[in-house]
């Protein structure tokens, strides 16, 4: 055995354009691809929160596993498969056929140009928040101290 330790992570998927739950069952199978011991939690039907008036509701759902890619080649995998799925980015917060945004990976702090982890506005979402503690309510937020269910209680 021995070889490259295995991360834990949190990934949050959205769409809100197409046939949404075709978009995150491409993506779940993509995911478990590469992530080890991949679980999905629920889907969740979210009104769009920023973005322009009328976006279409979303769907929402989070897969956590573990990985031993790094985090800048995990956002590749990540945007490949966004790619795959048509993902176009005409303004910020367009409506979209997959988005799928790295929130966790262990523990780690990251801050560089295209990468922040933990993703900087999870703590505000309930969208990610809430699907998240279904799979990971204990995961500590290695920014704030708190664990993923607090994280929640203080969002709702
Ligand atoms: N993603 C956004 C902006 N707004 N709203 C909901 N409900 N769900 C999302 O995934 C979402 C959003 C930016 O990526
Ligand atoms: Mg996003
Ligand atoms: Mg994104």
């Amino acid at each position: 055995m021995g070889g490259v330790a295995r991360v834990p992570v949190a990934i949050a998927l959205g769409s809100n354009l197409g046939d949404r739950d075709d978009y995150l069952d491409e993506a779940e199978e993509r995911l478990a691809g590469f992530l080890n011991g991949a679980v999905a939690s629920g889907r969740y039907e979210t009104d769009a929160v920023g973005g322009p008036a009328q976006s279409p509701t979303y769907l929402n759902e989070v897969v956590v596993g573990s990985t031993q890619l790094s985090p800048r080649s995990l956002l590749e995998a990540l945007q490949t498969i966004e790619r795959g799925a048509g993902r176009e980015r005409p303004f910020p917060n367009a409506p979209r056929t997959l988005d799928l945004d790295l929130i966790l990976y262990g523990d780690f702090v990251i801050d560089e140009p295209g990468l922040q982890v933990p993703h900087p506005r999870f703590r505000d979402r309930l969208f990610v928040l809430a699907p998240l503690s279904e799979v990971a309510g204990d995961w500590v937020d290695p920014v704030s101290g708190l664990t993923v269910e607090q994280l929640r209680d203080r969002c709702a």
